[in-house]
């Protein structure tokens, strides 16, 4: 498929008002993605657990308006109107106006709210623009009924997109692929597609639980830290090695191999957070409590032989991930040892999940 694909066809049935409400996941990326290129291209393939707790319910009241010149919308975020929300999502509208062209004909209620602590360092971009470009294909969709649920999503995750490119891996679940990576046949720069390959029971209830190292507002922004993935001295190797990654993993997932799970899935960690420590400016996300948990995570793996790993988004907190098979043992883990390196002790239980749900 191409972007022409998501051109829409001519609507006879504009609505003149109505609602519509999404809750979209957050999600965890194991291969991670991390450099882009123009209109939101990934410079390498990714592929993530899809989460459940972790989610943004957002709600749309639409109602028609005379003046389709520009576009018109009011942002309620929490219960509060929120107006430093609303440039990115006015960026947003711009550009995909194009492929959902009756934007302009409404005024827009968008009413949105994390499950989250919006200070908890978890990304929202996300779960956020995952839910917004639903509830925006749930307004195409009343206007042209016809459209399947296949391409509902796929349109859906194209253009959460170009909202934040992670938040196209929020649409479905539970394991999400995005990126073109020659061995999966429909994989594409685009939009993200289910893992099209076998999965082993043994991921199919994954706990992911997120240890809320620092609550404080990141240095350098996701998009600020992509940018610098330009002229970086080690970005070439590192885009084959998450292709490479990506193809370890089909047989790690087939057979269940969690030796080898942990070995790619702390790797793509620390090599992400590599990466930033040798941009030019170079910056550190981690902080010494997240080193000091993956130490621990180390001597505990190796003591017990209990195959609990991390992972690392951009920013400080902890990812624990462990089958559900241990989970009485990591839970005693955590309340035992990581706890203390918590911001206030603050940690939240999250699974991977099966995707965005309709909420009205
Ligand atoms: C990922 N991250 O694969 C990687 C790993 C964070 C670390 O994608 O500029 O918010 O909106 O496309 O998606 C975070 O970056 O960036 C991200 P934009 P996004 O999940």
């Amino acid at each position: 498929m191409t972007e022409n694909d998501f051109l829409p066809i001519q609507y006879d049935n504009l609505p003149a008002e109505g609602k519509v409400a999404w809750k979209a996941p957050s999600n965890i990326a194991l291969v991670k993605y991390w450099g882009k290129k123009a209109n939101q291209i990934p410079a390498n393939p990714s592929v993530s657990f899809t989460l459940d707790a972790c989610a943004t319910t957002t709600t749309i009241f639409f109602s028609r308006k005379e003046d389709d010149s520009q576009f018109s919308f009011d942002l309620v975020f929490e219960g509060e109107p929120k107006e430093d929300f609303k440039p990115k999502i006015q960026t947003f509208l711009e550009r995909i106006e194009i492929y959902l062209p009756f934007l302009k004909s409404y005024h827009l209620k968008i009413e949105t709210s994390n499950s989250f602590p919006h200070s908890s360092g978890i990304a929202s971009s996300a779960s956020g623009m995952a839910a917004l470009a639903l509830c925006l294909m749930d307004m195409e969709k009343m206007m042209n009924p016809e459209m399947d649920s296949d391409f509902f999503n796929r349109k859906a995750s194209f253009l959460a997109r170009l909202g934040s490119g992670s938040a196209c891996r929020s649409i479905e679940g539970d394991l999400i692929q995005w990126g073109e990576h020659q061995p999966i046949v429909d994989s594409s720069n685009l939009y993200g597609i289910k893992y099209p390959f076998k999965v082993n029971t043994v991921f199919k209830n994954f706990h992911d639980t997120i240890l809320l190292v620092h609550k404080g507002q990141k240095q350098v922004s996701s998009s600020g830290g992509h940018n610098l993935m330009h002229n970086h001295p080690y970005a070439e190797r590192r885009f084959e090695q998450a292709h490479e990654h990506l193809d370890s993993l089909k047989a790690i997932f087939s057979e269940g191999n969690l030796e080898r799970f942990i070995e790619v899935v702390e790797s793509e960690a620390l090599t992400l957070h590599a990466m930033m420590m040798t941009s030019m400016p170079y910056f550190i996300l981690m902080k010494p409590d997240t080193l000091q948990i993956i130490n621990k995570i180390w001597d505990y793996r190796k003591k017990t032989k209990t195959p609990i790993c991390f992972t690392l988004d951009a920013g400080a907190n902890v990812h624990l991930l462990y089958p559900e098979s241990v989970k009485e043992k990591a839970i005693q883990f955590i309340q035992d040892e990581l706890v203390a390196h918590c911001e206030n002790g603050h940690y939240i239980c999250d699974r991977i999940g099966t995707g965005a749900r309709k909420i009205g």
